[in-house]
């Protein structure tokens, strides 16, 4: 079965592929930037980027919005990460977090995926914490401060794909789609 994954971010199409294998699905990459409403809750903004655009694909195809949530921040930067990794970064992140002790945080992602008549949601959640430095050269994002058992998810490769937000979301979209062929 083959899937189109609509996303500008190249991480994200190469996780999302890598995932597809392991479960007989082929990820196809529509590259496209799209305009998403704001708002401060992933799945509202996931499931209206997705009912916008199905206005112009007319085939069957899925999203992914997915964030870096912080508590010691409230939550920031949230559903705010494209934009805040795009200008404060890396670095930006940990000058926020010097000489805050709590240091959890967790990525969600959510997939809108539109089946041609409706748009169904998936979620997925990876809790870590945010590292005291950059480390690792893997990955995209904010993969280099992103610290689960004891690694970085740059520092960690594919094995990022066994447990991250990412993976989860896609196992739940993908064990649908397998369980639909049926
Ligand atoms: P599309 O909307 O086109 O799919 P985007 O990069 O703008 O691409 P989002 O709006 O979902 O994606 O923003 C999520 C941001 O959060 C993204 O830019 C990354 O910086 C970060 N992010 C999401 N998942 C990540 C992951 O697995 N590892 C590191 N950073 C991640």
């Amino acid at each position: 079965m083959k899937v189109t994954f609509v996303t500008s971010n190249e991480g994200k199409y190469r996780e999302a592929k890598y995932i597809g294998e392991r479960y007989g699905i082929e990820v196809e990459w529509l590259r496209k930037e799209y305009l998403e409403p704001q708002g401060n809750d992933l799945k509202e903004i996931a499931k209206k980027s997705a009912e916008i655009l199905a206005e112009k694909i007319k085939k069957p195809f899925f999203i992914e919005d997915s964030g870096l949530f912080i508590p010691a921040l409230r939550g920031f930067p949230g559903p705010y990460s494209s934009f805040v990794f795009k200008t404060i970064g890396n670095e930006g992140i940990l000058k926020l977090m010097d000489g805050i002790e709590d240091r959890r945080a967790y990525f969600l992602a959510v997939i809108a995926f539109f089946d041609g008549k409706n748009v169904l949601t998936f979620e997925g959640r990876v809790d870590g914490k945010i590292a005291t430095e950059i480390r690792g050269d893997k990955g995209f994002g904010f993969d280099p401060i992103f610290e689960y058992d004891g690694k970085t998810f740059a520092e960690m490769g594919d094995k990022k794909n066994e447990v991250s937000h990412r993976r989860r979301a896609l196992e739940a979209l993908f064990s649908y789609l397998n369980k639909l062929k049926i």
